[in-house]
């Protein structure tokens, strides 16, 4: 059994991290997708929320399950017997952010990230966009799950009271 971590923030989980999720699943037997701490981003939605969310979002695909870390993902990747890290990418700016972060998983694990290239037609979503996006009143139907979408509303209303 080949186990694969797929991680991220996740602030929120949109169509491209699924995407990526279900690549990493095809070449994957399992896949742990984990809602992790990015500690250079102030998150909008708490951690559970994250978490509640891609495990709905993501229920319906065969062999993914989804877990919450706040530690490092080195141990993470020790803990459920994973041969490997998930990366999905976009362009050359998330190669540049990627590799030293590939690098140092390596040096901490001994783990290799396997990157994939995400589906173009959805290289514009970013989770910071898309937050933008709600803020200021545009649509976001169409770059995440409806679950997703409610949530960002809800919790972006909640903050301007
Ligand atoms: N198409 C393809 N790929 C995409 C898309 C898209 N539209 N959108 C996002 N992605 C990819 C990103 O390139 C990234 O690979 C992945 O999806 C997750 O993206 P985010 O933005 O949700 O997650 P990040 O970049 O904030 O995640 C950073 C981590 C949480 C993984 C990192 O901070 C971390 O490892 N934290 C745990 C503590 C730790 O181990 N620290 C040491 C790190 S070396």
């Amino acid at each position: 059994m080949r186990i694969a971590v797929c991680p991220g923030s996740f602030d929120p989980l949109t169509l491209g991290h699924v995407d990526v999720v279900r690549r990493a699943r095809a070449l994957f037997d399992e896949v742990v997708v984990a809602v992790a701490h990015n500690s250079t981003k102030q998150p909008l939605l708490t951690a559970d929320e994250r978490v509640a969310l891609a495990a709905e979002a993501l229920a319906g695909v065969d062999g993914v399950r989804v877990v919450g870390t706040r530690g490092l993902l080195a141990d993470l990747v020790r803990d459920v017997g994973a041969v490997a890290l998930v990366k999905g990418l976009r362009g050359g700016a998330d190669v540049d952010a990627e590799v030293p972060m590939a690098l140092m998983n390596r040096h901490l694990s001994g783990v290799e990230t396997v990157f994939v290239l995400g589906d173009p037609a959805l290289a514009h979503i970013a989770s910071s966009l898309v937050k933008d996006v709600a803020r200021h009143g545009g649509r976001i139907d169409d770059l995440v799950p409806a679950p997703v979408a409610a949530a960002v509303h809800r919790a972006l209303d909640a903050r301007a009271r």
